[in-house]
C-alpha cells in the first residue's frame, strides 16, 4: 500500500536530553538533575546541565527541522521546569519557553506532538514517594490539566508516558538510571501500577481541559519478536513470544503485555497475574477503569528484535543470531524486520492506529576533513528499517514515524558517548551540522517514502 498521504514523518527528542537551561530559569530539579551529580553514575561525569542548549537555541533547531522537511516533531515537557515542586506553583518562564517552541513549530508548518513524561520526575515528588505514592496519579493528572489548559489551543497530539518499562526497570530495578535504586520487586510492581494509573488520570485530564478534540496516546517500548519465515507457524511463534511475560525477574519490566493490556483491554495479562502474584499490589476495578481510559493512538518505540520459529515440539524457539551480525554503536543488533512485525502484531492485538514514536541508531559519528558528517551506516539502517515499515502498511494502520533522534544528545548513563542524531552537535561550541542521513531523510520525506521501493 505505501505510506498515507498525510503520513507524519517526524523526529523526536526529550527535554532532559537536549534542553540544558538548568539554572537561572526557575526550573526545579528532577531526578536526573540530581543523579547526574553523583560520582561514577554517568559516562565521563557528563550531565544534562547544558546538553544541546536547546532552551536557548530552539529557534535555530526548528529552522533545521524545517530544512529537513519534518512534518512533525515529538518533544517532551520537563515536568520540573513547569512545576518546580511537581505540583502547585507554576514556573511561568518554563511555560513561556514551551509556548514559544510550539508557536515556532506551527509557524514553520511542523505539527507538535507533546510527550508529558520522558523520565523527568520532579525531585520534590520523588522525596514524597514518587511513583510509590498512589497520589502520583493526581499529581500527574494536575500537570496534564495545566498543559492542556495552556497548550491544547495549538497542540492536538499528546503522549502520556514514554517507555515505562525503562523508567521503572532501569531507574528502580537495576538502578543504572535515575534515581539509581535497586528496589524490592514488590515496590517495582507498585510503581508500575501507579504509573499506569497516572497515565489514565492524565488522559482524563487532557480531555477535560482540551480546547479542541485531541489525539492522545501512550509510548511504551519493546524488543520485537519477529518470525524467521512467513510460514503461519513461525508467525504464530513470534506473536506468542512478543506478548509473553518474561521469566527472568531481574528484567521483568521488559515486556509488552503487562504495560499495554491494562491500558487497552482494562486487565492485566493472566500469565503475568499468575507469575507475579506474590509481588502484586492491591489492584481494584476502579484502578483498571482509570488505567483503561480510552486513547486514540498507540505509540511504540522500536529499535530491534529477536527472531523466532516454531520448534518441532510445537513451542517457539529462538533463531540464534549469526556470527558477526550487524550492530549499532552502542551494540544493539540491527534487525530491520522488527519494524514490519512489531506494528503488525500490535495493531492486530490493540486495534489502534500506530505511531512509531522512536527508532534509530547510535553511531560514533565524526566531522570529516570536508567539514561534513558522513553516516552511511545510519542511512543504510534507515533504508532497511523503513522498507520494512512500508511493508507493514499493507495491513496495518500506521500514521507516523519519529526518528530518534533529531540531534545528538545526552544518552542517559552513557552521557554524550553515543550519537543518535541525524544532526551532529558539537558539545563544546554547540554548532549543529546536518549529517548525510538528515539530507537522505529530507529527500525521503519529499517523496513520501517512494525512494524506498
Ligand atoms: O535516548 C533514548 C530515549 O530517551 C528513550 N528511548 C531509547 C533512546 C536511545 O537509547
Amino acid at each position: 500500500m505505501g505510506f498515507r498521504n498525510d503520513f507524519m514523518w517526524g523526529a523526536a527528542t526529550s527535554s532532559y536530553q537536549i534542553e540544558g537551561g538548568v539554572s537561572g530559569t526557575g526550573k526545579g530539579k528532577n531526578v536526573w538533575d540530581v543523579f547526574t551529580k553523583e560520582p561514577g553514575k554517568i559516562f565521563g561525569g557528563h550531565t544534562g546541565d547544558m546538553a544541546c542548549d536547546h532552551y536557548h537555541r530552539f529557534r535555530e533547531d526548528v529552522r533545521i527541522m524545517k530544512e529537513i522537511g519534518l512534518k512533525a516533531y515529538r518533544f517532551s515537557i520537563d515536568w520540573s521546569r513547569v512545576l518546580p515542586e511537581g505540583s502547585g506553583k507554576v514556573n511561568e518562564e518554563g511555560m513561556a519557553f514551551y509556548s514559544a517552541l510550539i508557536d515556532e513549530l506551527l509557524k514553520n508548518g511542523i505539527e507538535p506532538f507533546i510527550t508529558l513524561y520522558h523520565w523527568e520526575l520532579p525531585y520534590e515528588l520523588y522525596k514524597r514517594g514518587g511513583w510509590m505514592n498512589p497520589q502520583i496519579a493526581d499529581w500527574f493528572g494536575d500537570y496534564a490539566a495545566l498543559i492542556a489548559e495552556r497548550f491544547s489551543d495549538r497542540v492536538k497530539n499528546f503522549f502520556t508516558l514514554n517507555e515505562p518499562q525503562c523508567f521503572v526497570g532501569l531507574g528502580f530495578l537495576n538502578g543504572v538510571h535515575a534515581p539509581g535504586l535497586k528496589s524490592p520487586l514488590r515496590d517495582t510492581f507498585e510503581m508500575a501500577h501507579n504509573a499506569l494509573r497516572a497515565h489514565g488520570r492524565a488522559v482524563q485530564q487532557l480531555r477535560t481541559h482540551a480546547q479542541q478534540p485531541l489525539t492522545i496516546g501512550y509510548a511504551p517500548t519493546s524488543g520485537v519478536c519477529y518470525p524467521e519465515t512467513e510460514k503461519p507457524e513461525d508467525i504464530e511463534a513470534a506473536r506468542q513470544m512478543y506478548f509473553s511475560i518474561p521469566e527472568n525477574m531481574e528484567n521483568w519490566t521488559w515486556n509488552v503485555s503487562w504495560w499495554s493490556d491494562p491500558v487497552l483491554f482494562g486487565h492485566y495479562p493472566e500469565e503475568g497475574l499468575a507469575r507475579y502474584e506474590k509481588y502484586l499490589p492491591r489492584i481494584t476495578e476502579e484502578d483498571l477503569r482509570l488505567i483503561s481510559e480510552p486513547i486514540d493512538i498507540y505509540g511504540q518505540n522500536i529499535y530491534n528484535g529477536r527472531c523466532f520459529r516454531m520448534g518441532a515440539d510445537g513451542k517457539p524457539e529462538e533463531v540464534i543470531r549469526t556470527a558477526g551480525y550487524g550492530r549499532t554503536g552502542c551494540g544493539w543488533p540491527v534487525t530491520p524486520e522488527c519494524l514490519r512485525w512489531g506494528p503488525k502484531f500490535l495493531y492486530e492485538r490493540y486495534k489502534k492506529p500506530i505511531y512509531i514514536t522512536e527508532n534509530g541508531m547510535s553511531a560514533h559519528d565524526i566531522v570529516s576533513v570536508d567539514g561534513r558528517v558522513h553516516d552511511p551506516n545510519r542511512i543504510d539502517f534507515l533504508a532497511k528499517y523503513l522498507r520494512e515499515l512500508q511493508k507493514a502498511t499493507d495491513d496495518t494502520d500506521i500514521r507516523g514515524y519519529f526518528h530518534w533522534s533529531l540531534m545528538d544528545n545526552f544518552e542517559w548513563d552513557k552521557g554524550y558517548s553515543e550519537r543518535f542524531g541525524m544532526v551532529y552537535v558539537d558539545f563544546l561550541t554547540q554548532e549543529r551540522i546536518l549529517k548525510d542521513s538528515a539530507l537522505w531523510y529530507r529527500d525521503l520525506i519529499h517523496t513520501n517514502g517512494a525512494g524506498l521501493r
